[in-house]
């Protein structure tokens, strides 16, 4: 069986108010893997370049200045339908739509620090994914668990 790949990344916020183990920790249990991932800070050409289909928003210039104000924790995680599952973890853009049991319902309030990104298809995790981990993602498990994948 083909898994999929998606990307996720904690936003400044999530990282500030401690929520890196607790996002990690949703992803993990539902029985997706974690295949990669980096604490960094980005620049704001870099962020224009993650969010260029916004670019004509008028959120636009808020949104990369949030993205640039603090590190943001990239990951990769794979697994069957974890893009489109991956969302459901995440929840609604607007937290206070999102429902509870969501990491944005749980968690958040303002659609402009809403803890966490999620690809929204498998065409742009692969897109954002090649953009996020130029360097390439080291394969290291092979087999899929038994106890979760049939
Ligand atoms: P994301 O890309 O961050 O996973 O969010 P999303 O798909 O749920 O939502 P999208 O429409 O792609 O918007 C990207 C991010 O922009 C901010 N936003 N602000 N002020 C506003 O009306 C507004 N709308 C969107 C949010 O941080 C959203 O996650």
């Amino acid at each position: 069986m083909a898994l999929e790949q998606t990307f996720i990344m904690i936003k400044p916020d999530g990282v500030q108010r401690g929520l890196i183990g607790e996002v990690i920790g949703r992803f993990e249990k539902k029985g997706f893997y974690l295949k990669a991932m980096k604490l960094i800070n980005v620049e704001k050409s870099f962020a224009e370049k993650h969010y260029a289909d916004l670019s004509s928003k008028p959120f636009f210039g808020g949104l990369v200045e949030y993205i640039v104000s603090g590190p943001v924790v990239a990951m990769v995680w794979e697994g069957k339908q974890v893009v489109s599952t991956g969302r459901k973890l995440v929840g609604a853009t607007n937290p206070l739509a999102a429902e509870p049991g969501t990491i944005r319902g749980d968690f958040a309030v303002d659609i402009g620090r809403n803890v966490i990104h999620g690809s929204d298809s498998v065409e742009n995790a692969r897109k954002e994914i090649a953009l996020w981990f130029p360097e390439g993602i080291a394969e290291w498990r092979s087999n899929q668990h038994p106890w979760i994948y049939e």
